[in-house]
């Protein structure tokens, strides 16, 4: 039993020291783990596109998709599959290997279930890793969306147990585990992080790394969103994290999840080059990339992330032909 009275490996203490190692010392070690697990100078593409937009139940302070907020958010129903399939065609070709879909559901309906299942075995069948965003799913819709191909489900736990209270509260903490537990029943592979900037204190981001690292199977993928404030939602006026604490957390969670990649996700918009590549450097090593908008706020333009590609000497990584589907 750890000092967080739990079996994790992980306690507060502990974490708490990385976080307060001085600067230079905490990145020479965070980077020396990203050297002994993965290539330091190839970064992961990942191509995101929202499949359904706004008119979301859940109340989310942070998304300008709830339709609990007014924000100038355009919104737009299930995209037709051949306009789906057309757009992962082009991330593809753009040097993409995994396609991500999201969706402002709570759960999703069941008229629209057999639409996402096709697009998840179109993109699969083009050789694209798959991921899919839906919300909250049941037990059989873990197995179908495994029998469809899919790769990996994206389902963040975004802040601590204590914090994710004062931002939704129209779903629990726990209710995000239990679909994570299904997730990983099923054998797909769990994408899972959280947003750092949303007010939260060092020890919400301290205790959100510790749920991540102590689940039964550690995240693959680990998207670390900084907070895009939206003009309309509660978090709206939420001044920008220190750039230093934003670095130090990805440092700490590529220290406690030395397998996982870790995504520098939303937020790359308004970081410049250097700050990106700090974030790089700390252990980040996949992106959201091929699409100038994420879900609905600005992501920087393939034109830009070629250019940050090539002035920092970082290559693509590419899919393995013999197992497209997870990385050992
Ligand atoms: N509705 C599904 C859900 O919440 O699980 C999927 C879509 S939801 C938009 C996916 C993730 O986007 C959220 O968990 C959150 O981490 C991130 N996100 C949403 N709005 C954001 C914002 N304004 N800034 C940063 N990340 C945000
Ligand atoms: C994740 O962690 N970040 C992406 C993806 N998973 C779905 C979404 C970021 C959304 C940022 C706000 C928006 O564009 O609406
Ligand atoms: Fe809906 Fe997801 Fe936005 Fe929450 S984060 S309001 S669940 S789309």
């Amino acid at each position: 039993m750890n000092d967080s009275g739990n079996d994790s490996p992980w306690d507060t203490k502990k974490v708490r020291t990385f976080y307060e190692l001085p600067f230079i010392e905490l990145i020479f070690k965070s980077h020396s783990i990203h050297r002994q697990y993965f290539n330091a100078n190839e970064i992961e593409l990942c191509t995101l596109l929202s499949i359904k937009t706004g008119s979301c139940p859940e109340d989310c302070g942070y998304c300008p998709q709830s339709a609990h907020f007014k924000t100038s958010l355009q919104k737009e129903k299930l995209l037709a599959i051949d306009q789906v399939i057309e757009k992962a065609k082009t991330a593809k070709a753009y040097g993409a290997t995994r396609f991500c879909m999201g969706a402002a559901w709570k759960y999703p309906p069941k008229k629209e279930w057999d639409k996402v299942l096709q697009m998840i075995k179109e993109i699969k069948a083009l050789g694209l890793e798959t991921c899919v965003t839906l919300g909250q799913l049941s037990e059989i819709q873990t197995k179908e969306l495994k029998q469809a191909g899919l790769d990996f489900y994206n389902h963040n736990l975004d802040t601590s147990r204590q914090y994710y209270k004062k931002i939704i509260t129209t779903r629990t903490f726990e209710e995000r585990l239990d679909t994570l537990e299904l997730v990983r029943a099923a054998d797909i592979q769990i994408c899972s992080g959280g947003i750092i900037g949303m007010g939260e204190s060092r020890e919400d981001r301290i205790e959100l790394l510790i749920e991540l690292a102590s689940l039964p199977t550690p995240p693959k993928s680990v998207p670390i969103n900084r907070l895009m404030p939206v003009k309309g939602t509660p978090l709206g006026d939420t001044p920008c994290i220190d750039d230093f604490e934003f670095i130090r957390t990805i440092a700490v969670a590529r220290i406690m999840l030395p397998h996982s990649f870790i995504r520098l996700s939303a937020g790359r918009d308004e970081m410049s080059f250097a700050m990106q590549a700090f974030c790089f450097m700390a252990g980040a090593n996949s992106i959201f990339s091929g699409s100038d908008k994420l879900l609905t706020t600005p992501n920087p333009s393939k034109e830009s992330d070629m250019q940050l590609l090539k002035e920092l000497g970082l290559t693509i990584k590419k899919l393995k032909k013999h197992d497209q589907s997870s990385y050992v």
